[in-house]
């Protein structure tokens, strides 16, 4: 019976261990996760999803090189795929280093997980590495493109030394395997 936060908690909790199990177990964990999904899971993850300069013209601008789909697109995509593995996110855009530095610092307070496309910045920025590496977060990185087939300076990233892994050239659907890579870190509860 579910009464309060509290003991719901511990229904969950028994509910995790469920799903680590076959048979009959399995069929009690998925249950769990149908209940979590329309109450809202309390013990989810969270990450946040960051996009640097320019990614706001994206579908708008040169869609030769960055294709048609708009950054809005991209963040109903990551929003369903979230969902999907039952971890919150928060998706946010901005062409200043300096606000980005402060979000990365937001997460490695309040998020257990960080995924970002820097776009130029990647190729730039020793101030978000560093902020990156000081949330001592797991960290993916994304970019649409594939870098390595592109322009020499676009080659050398200076994020991927604070990255578990970097994921390139697959457009959009890198966002969607940014965040599959973080819930298996994090450990996030989901039904296959
Ligand atoms: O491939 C990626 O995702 C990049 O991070 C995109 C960056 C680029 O500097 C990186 O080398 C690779 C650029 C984002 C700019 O996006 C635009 C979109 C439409 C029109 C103009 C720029």
């Amino acid at each position: 019976m579910v009464k309060g936060v509290p003991p719901f908690n511990l229904q969950m909790h028994a509910g995790a261990a469920g799903l680590e199990s076959s048979g009959a177990g399995r069929h009690d964990g998925a249950s769990v996760v149908s209940v979590l999904k329309i109450l809202g899971n309390p013990m989810s993850k969270s990450v946040m999803v960051l996009n640097g300069p320019n990614l706001n013209l994206l579908g708008i601008r040169e869609p030769a090189i960055y294709g048609r789909t708009t950054l809005d697109d991209i963040e109903a995509l990551v929003r369903a795929r979230a969902d999907d593995l039952g971890i919150a996110v928060d998706f946010r855009q901005s062409n200043a280093e300096g606000e980005l530095v402060g979000w990365i610092q937001e997460a490695g307070r309040d998020f257990d997980g960080i995924a970002i496309n820097a776009g130029g910045y990647t190729h730039t920025s020793v101030a978000i590495l560093d902020a990156l590496l000081a949330t001592g977060l797991p960290v993916v990185e994304v970019h649409l493109s594939n870098i390595f087939q592109r322009d020499e300076f676009r080659h050398h990233s200076y994020i991927s030394k604070a990255a578990r892994g970097v994921i390139c050239g697959f457009g959009a659907k890198g966002y969607e395997l940014a965040l599959e890579a973080l819930a298996d870190s994090l450990g996030s509860i989901t039904e296959d």
